[in-house]
C-alpha cells in the first residue's frame, strides 16, 4: 500500500464551483451492496483506491436515506435512525469531515438525518449505502449535478465499497490506474436477473473484531498468500461478467463462492490472523456443501464477518426457507 501524495480535498475542489449555492433541502436514496467478486486491499488509504476491481450486486430498496437541511442553531446537527447523535461520536466525526470537503470553510450548518433500512440483524454493513446517500444527498443539496462516475468516486473516498452503491443491479468497480482516482469508479451493467435471491443468514451480531481498513492493512503487510489475490480477482471478475451475460447460475454461484472462500483464505494466513469465522459460519456453510450435494443450486459468499448471504433463484426459496427458518430473503431485481 502506497500513501497517496493527492489528498481528498484536492480532488473533490476540483469538480465544485468556489461557492456553494444551497437548496432549502435534499433528500437521497443509495442501496447496501455484497460483492460476488470482493474488493480486499487498498494500494492508496487516502483516497480508497483498491488493490482490484470487483463486482457486486445492490440490494433495491435496502440501504440509507440521507436528507439534508439547514441547522438554524449554526452547529451542524447529525442524526442517525431518528436519534441525535453527539459531534464527538465516530459516525458524526465522520460524517462532518465529509461534508467539509465539500464546504471548504464556507460557514454552511447542515442537519444531516441519516436512516438505514437495512435489517439490523442481518450483519450487512451500512457504510456503503451511507457514504453513498451523502454524496447523492450532497450533489442535490448544492445543486451540483456531478455526474454518476464523479458520484461513484466520491463516494469511494468516504468508503470503497460506496462507489458501487451509487447505482442498482449488477455494478462493477474499476480499480484504476490515475493517481488522482477519478478513474476509480464503479458502473453499472446492462443484465437483469429478476429470479435471482439472495439470502440472509445471521450467525452474529456480536461487532466485528477489526474493522475491515485495519484488516486490509494487516493481510497486504503480513500475508504471504495475499500476492495471489489480484490475479485471482481479476480471472474471477471475467467469469462472472461471462456468468452474469449468459445467465448461468451455477458458474457464477461457484465463482463467488471461490472468490470469497480466497478472500478469507488471506485473511487467515495473515498475522495475527484474521478469522471472522464463528463455528456457527462452518456449520451453515456444510449445510450448503450438503445441499448441493443434494441437488439444490445454493453457493454462498460472506465478508469481513460471520454471517453468510446465501446465493439462489426463486425456484430454491422453499426447500432453503425450510432448512434456514431464520433466512431474510431480498429480491435484488424486484423493480
Ligand atoms: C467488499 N468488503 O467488496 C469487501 C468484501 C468487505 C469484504 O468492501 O476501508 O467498508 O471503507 O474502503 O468499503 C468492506 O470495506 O472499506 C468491503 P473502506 P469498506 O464488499
Amino acid at each position: 500500500m502506497s500513501n497517496s501524495s493527492i489528498d481528498k480535498a484536492s480532488v473533490v475542489n476540483r469538480y465544485l464551483p468556489s461557492r456553494l449555492v444551497s437548496r432549502e433541502y435534499a433528500d437521497a436514496f443509495a442501496p447496501s451492496n455484497i460483492a460476488l467478486c470482493k474488493y480486499w486491499g487498498k494500494r492508496d488509504a487516502e483516497l480508497n483506491l483498491p488493490v482490484n476491481s470487483s463486482l457486486s450486486i445492490s440490494l433495491a430498496h435496502l440501504g440509507s436515506h440521507t436528507n439534508i437541511s439547514h441547522s438554524e442553531t449554526g452547529l451542524d446537527k447529525v442524526r442517525l435512525n431518528n436519534k441525535d447523535l453527539s459531534l464527538d461520536s465516530n459516525f458524526s466525526r465522520k460524517v462532518i469531515a465529509f461534508v467539509d470537503l465539500f464546504r471548504r470553510g464556507q460557514k454552511i450548518p447542515l442537519i444531516v438525518d441519516t436512516r438505514n433500512n437495512i435489517p439490523t440483524a442481518a450483519g450487512l454493513a451500512s457504510s456503503a449505502s451511507g457514504f453513498a446517500a451523502l454524496v447523492l444527498a450532497l450533489d442535490d443539496f448544492f445543486s451540483l449535478k456531478l455526474e454518476n462516475s464523479v458520484l461513484s468516486a466520491f463516494a469511494r473516498m468516504g468508503s470503497g465499497s460506496a462507489s458501487r452503491s451509487i447505482y442498482s443491479g449488477f455494478v462493477r468497480w474499476d480499480m484504476g490506474s490515475q493517481s488522482d482516482g477519478m478513474d476509480s469508479v464503479a458502473s453499472q451493467l446492462d443484465n437483469r436477473w429478476p429470479n435471482l435471491r439472495i439470502g440472509l443468514i445471521k450467525v452474529s451480531s456480536v461487532q466485528k473484531p477489526v474493522d475491515s481498513r485495519s484488516g486490509m492493512n494487516r493481510t497486504i503487510e503480513t500475508s504471504k498468500l495475499y500476492p495471489s489475490w489480484p490475479e485471482q480477482a481479476g480471472s474471477d471478475l471475467i467469469t462472472l461478467e461471462q456468468a452474469i451475460a449468459d445467465r448461468d447460475f451455477a458458474r457464477m454461484g461457484a465463482c463467488a463462492e471461490k472468490n470469497a472462500m480466497s478472500m478469507h483464505a488471506t485473511m487467515m494466513s495473515a498475522w495475527p490472523p484474521l478469522v471472522y469465522w464463528l463455528p456457527e459460519s462452518l456449520a451453515v456453510m456444510h449445510k450448503v456443501w450438503q445441499l448441493r450435494e443434494a441437488g439444490v443450486a445454493v453457493y454462498f459468499t460472506m465478508d469481513a464477518g460471520p454471517n453468510l448471504k446465501l446465493l439462489f433463484e426463486a425456484c430454491s426459496l422453499s426447500v432453503l426457507e425450510t432448512e434456514f427458518v431464520s433466512m431474510e430473503v431480498i429480491q435484488p431485481f424486484s423493480d
